[in-house]
């Protein structure tokens, strides 16, 4: 039988259903952690950049993972043809310590067209696991797609993430991802995971 949902959280009905609340499940919330960390020191096997659809670089954790893996990062970031927004592309990780790196292009959020945006930004989440998968990459670190530059309230990124990251590892294909890591920069982010990650993997 399932619970309540706490007051005023926010469902996502993109991926859950307007009505269902998560069930409480020990394996799956042991294979979600939070972090607050600078996402180019983590050795996963596959970290997620914030980038846009040139794929060739930018400003906040772009620039940040692009400094840190070196030249090579952004030549073979050129023969790619870039990204669809909600979309991904994987690549080597070079001078990281990490094994790849997973481009995803988030949306820049549009408060007038927020389903639209939610959708790309779920799509973001979902490809990128996929391709962790088809990589064999387990071990997946998420930076805060969106939530910077391209504008998305945190309060409203960050559900939209961690239903995508349930409804994947749900999934066919769960089994395969081993640990997600939800990386934080900015005390907004670690607020609105704090407030997010119970809801959608409620302690046992
Ligand atoms: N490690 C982890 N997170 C970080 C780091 C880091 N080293 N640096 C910043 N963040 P943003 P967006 C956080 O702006 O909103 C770029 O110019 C940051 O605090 O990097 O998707 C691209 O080229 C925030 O929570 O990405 C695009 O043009 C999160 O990373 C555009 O910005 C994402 O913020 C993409 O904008």
């Amino acid at each position: 039988k399932l619970s309540a949902a706490p007051a005023g959280t926010k469902l996502v009905p993109t991926l859950l259903g307007p009505t269902e609340i998560p069930r409480p499940s020990k394996s799956l919330n042991d294979r979600v952690a939070v972090y607050r960390a600078d996402i180019t020191s983590l050795a996963v096997d596959a970290i997620v950049n914030a980038a846009n659809r040139s794929l060739l670089g930018g400003g906040g954790v772009d620039g940040a993972i692009h400094r840190a893996a070196g030249p090579e990062l952004y030549q073979e970031c050129k023969t790619l043809n870039g990204c669809k927004t909600g979309s991904a592309k994987i690549t080597e990780a070079y001078n990281l310590p990490c094994k790849r790196v997973i481009h995803a292009v988030g949306p820049i959020y549009d408060p007038l067209e927020h389903d639209k945006s939610e959708q790309l930004l779920v799509g973001c989440y979902t490809r990128s696991l996929e391709l962790a998968v088809e990589n064999k990459c387990r071990t997946i670190a998420f930076s805060a797609l969106s939530t910077g530059v391209y504008g998305y309230p945190s309060r409203e990124a960050a559900p939209a993430a961690l239903s995508a990251i349930r409804h994947f590892l749900t999934g066919k294909d769960g089994d395969q991802i081993d640990k997600v890591i939800l990386v934080t920069f900015e005390k907004k982010d670690v607020d609105a995971y704090t407030e997010f990650v119970p809801h959608y993997f409620p302690p046992v």
